[in-house]
C-alpha cells in the first residue's frame, strides 16, 4: 500500500464545538476539509492522549446521514495511511454515538470517530459533524479538542492511500494494506449491554400484557437498534418502532427529538387510542423524549430535566443500579429537580458545563453514575455518552416495575418533591455581534444585578458559571450567566455550541413549585412571567431585535 502525502491549506474554523466539528455540509464538502481536520486529529494526539493512533484500534460509524457515505470512506484509507491496526466499522457505514460508546469499551479500543451533526437537520444543505471519542469510550475532553484546533491551524498535508471504497454491507473483516476493516453488526454489542443493564424477563412480560409503545426512530440511526431490542428481544408489537429506517435525509423529517419536531407522537399519545408509552430519538441517538399517555397532570412529553429527575429517584428498581446511585450529575442549565432527589437520598449532586465531555471524569471516578442534561440528554456509567434507547429502556423497566401509567409516576414524583417548572427559549441564527453584545452586556452587568427587580421577580444572585473538574482539577470559565431570583426561579443565558448558522442565544426559564395544587398548570403560563422579566433583563428585543423565541421546548 502507498501511502501518500497530500499538500492540503489548512482551514480556520475547525474549531470543535459543545459535541465535535459541526457544520453545513458545504463547509465539509470543500476539497480537503475533512481530510484536514482528520489528520489533525491524528497529528494531535501523540501528545493530547500520550499515543497515537499507529498500531491501534478505532472504531468509526455515523448516523447515517447525507455525506456519511463518502467520508466514512475517506477515513477508512486515512486511517490505512496513518497505521491503524484495526478499524471496526458499523456495517452501512451506521453507528450510533451510544453504540460506539459501548463498542469502543467492549473492545478496548483506541478511540473512535462519529459522523454526526446529530439533532440538527440533514440533506444536502443541512449539516455534517465529526466527532472523537476517547479510550473511555466519552467524547474527547476540551484539552484534546483544543490541540486538534491548534495542529488544524497549521496543518499542511493529510496521508492517504489511492484504493477503491471497500464494501461495507456484509459482516466480516477485510484488509486495507496493513489494516484490518472489521464490518461489525451495528446492534450487537449494544443490545448486549442493554440486556445486562435492564430486567428483560420483566420487559418481555410487560409486553406479554399489553403493554404499547411507540417509538419514532424518526428515520435516523436508531431505527435498527429500536427493531432489535424493542421489537425482537422484548416483544413489542412489530411496527412499534416507526420512522425505523435511517435514511440520508431523515426522510425530510428534523431528527431532533422534542414535542415540536416530534408532534406526530406528541398527538398519537394524546388521541383516544393512544399507546401507553411514546419516545423518540435523535439524529445519531444520543437524545431521548419520552411521552406519557396524555391523561391530566404529569400526561404528554416528559420535560428531560424531570426525567432525570425521576429516573434517579427509582433507580434502584433496575437491577443495574440495585445497590444504588454513588452520585448524580447534570449540567448547569438542567433543572435542579434532580438535586432534590440526590438530597433525599443522601448522595452527591454535582452542576457541570453544558456538554457530555464534562461528566467523563465523574463517571470514571465512580462519583455519579447517573447525569443528564435539560436537552433531552441521559445516560450512566454503562457508557461515557447519552443514550436515547437506554433511558427509553430504562423508563419502561421503571414502568414494568411500578404497574403504574407513566403521568402517575410524574404526578406523584411532582406531588413529592415539588415541581421543577422549565422551558427553554432559543434565538437561532442571531448576528453573531448581537448574541456576544448581550452576553457580554450581561457579563459587565453581573455586580450590580442582585438587588434588582424585574417585573414580579427579584435577583438574589448572579454570576458567569465556572467549573472546576473535581477529579483532575481542569477549569472551564465562561459557561453560561445564572440568575437566581429570590422567588425560587432561575434564569440562564449561554450561546449554543453546536449552532452552524450566526448564533443561538439560549434562555432556560425554570421556576420551583413546592405545592401540588400548582401542578395542573402548563409550563408557558406558570413561566410567562419569568420568561417576560428574563428578556427585559437582558434586552433580548432591543439588542438582537427579536421579541419572541424562535423556538421553545
Ligand atoms: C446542545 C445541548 C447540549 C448537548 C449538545 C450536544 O449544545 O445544549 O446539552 O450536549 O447540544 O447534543 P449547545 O452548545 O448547542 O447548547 V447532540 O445530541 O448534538 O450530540
Ligand atoms: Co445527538
Amino acid at each position: 500500500m502507498d501511502v501518500r502525502e497530500t499538500p492540503v491549506s489548512a482551514f480556520l474554523d475547525q474549531r470543535p464545538g459543545t459535541s465535535g466539528l459541526r457544520k453545513k455540509v458545504a463547509v465539509f464538502r470543500q476539497p480537503g476539509y475533512v481530510e484536514a481536520f482528520v489528520q489533525s486529529l491524528f497529528d494531535a494526539l501523540p501528545e493530547a492522549v500520550g499515543g497515537g493512533v499507529a498500531g491501534q484500534t478505532l472504531v468509526l460509524g455515523g448516523d447515517g446521514r447525507f455525506f456519511n457515505d463518502r467520508v466514512i470512506q475517506t477515513i477508512i484509507r486515512m486511517a490505512a495511511a496513518n497505521g491503524v491496526a484495526r478499524l471496526l466499522v458499523g456495517r452501512g457505514g451506521l453507528l450510533s454515538t451510544p453504540a460506539v460508546s459501548a463498542i469502543i469499551r467492549e473492545h478496548q479500543a483506541f478511540g473512535g470517530i462519529v459522523l454526526s451533526a446529530s439533532h440538527n437537520p440533514g440533506g444536502p444543505d443541512g449539516d455534517f459533524g465529526i466527532k472523537y471519542n476517547v479510550a473511555n469510550g466519552g467524547p474527547a475532553p476540551e484539552k484534546i479538542t483544543e490541540a486538534v484546533f491548534a495542529r488544524s491551524k497549521a496543518i499542511a498535508a493529510y496521508r492517504t492511500t489511492d484504493a477503491a471504497d471497500l464494501p461495507l454491507d456484509t459482516l466480516g473483516a477485510t484488509r486495507l494494506g496493513a489494516m484490518e476493516v472489521a464490518v461489525i453488526d451495528p446492534v450487537a454489542d449494544y443490545a448486549a449491554l442493554m440486556e445486562r443493564i435492564f430486567d428483560f424477563d420483566r420487559l418481555r412480560d410487560l409486553f406479554r400484557g399489553g403493554f404499547r409503545l411507540r417509538f419514532d426512530a424518526m428515520n435516523a440511526v436508531t431505527g435498527p437498534y429500536a427493531r432489535e431490542i424493542f421489537e425482537r428481544r422484548l416483544g413489542a408489537s412489530a411496527g412499534a418502532a416507526i420512522n425505523a429506517v435511517p435514511l440520508p435525509d431523515f426522510g425530510g423529517l428534523h431528527p431532533d427529538p422534542n414535542p415540536l419536531h416530534a408532534a406526530d407522537l406528541i398527538a398519537a399519545l394524546a388521541a383516544p387510542d393512544a399507546p401507553d408509552f411514546g419516545a423518540a430519538s435523535d439524529g445519531d441517538g444520543d437524545r431521548n423524549m419520552v411521552v406519557a399517555r396524555a391523561a391530566g397532570i404529569g400526561g404528554g412529553a416528559i420535560g428531560p430535566s424531570d426525567s432525570l429527575a425521576i429516573l434517579a429517584a427509582n433507580a434502584h428498581l433496575i437491577p443495574w443500579f440495585k445497590d444504588g446511585l454513588p452520585g448524580v450529575a447534570r449540567s448547569m442549565p438542567t433543572s435542579r429537580a434532580v438535586d432534590r432527589v440526590a438530597k433525599s437520598l443522601g448522595i452527591d449532586c454535582f452542576e457541570t458545563p453544558t456538554g457530555w465531555k464534562f461528566f467523563g471524569n465523574l463517571l470514571d471516578a465512580g462519583r455519579i453514575a447517573l447525569c443528564g442534561e435539560e436537552s433531552a440528554g441521559t445516560s450512566s456509567n454503562h457508557i461515557r455518552e447519552k443514550d436515547g434507547v437506554w433511558a427509553v429502556l430504562f423508563w419502561l423497566n421503571i414502568l414494568a416495575v411500578r404497574g403504574e401509567p407513566a403521568s402517575a409516576i410524574v404526578a406523584s414524583h411532582w406531588a413529592r418533591y415539588g415541581r421543577d417548572f422549565y422551558l427553554r427559549h432559543d434565538y437561532e441564527a442571531i448576528e453573531t455581534e448581537r448574541a456576544n453584545r448581550l452576553i457580554d452586556g450581561l457579563r459587565r452587568r453581573l455586580p450590580d444585578l442582585p438587588g434588582q427587580r424585574f417585573g414580579d421577580f427579584e435577583i438574589s444572585a448572579c454570576d458567569d458559571f465556572a467549573y472546576t473538574d473535581p477529579v483532575d482539577g481542569s477549569a472551564s470559565a465562561r459557561q453560561g450567566v445564572r440568575v437566581d431570583f429570590a422567588e425560587g426561579a432561575r434564569a440562564v443565558y449561554r450561546l449554543s455550541g453546536t449552532g452552524t448558522e450566526g448564533a443561538t442565544l439560549r434562555v432556560y426559564l425554570e421556576r420551583f413549585a413546592p405545592d401540588p395544587a400548582g401542578h395542573a398548570v402548563p409550563a408557558a403560563e406558570a413561566l410567562a412571567p419569568l420568561a417576560a422579566a428574563a428578556a427585559a433583563l437582558a434586552d433580548i428585543a432591543g439588542i438582537t431585535g427579536r421579541d419572541a423565541p424562535s423556538v421553545v421546548v
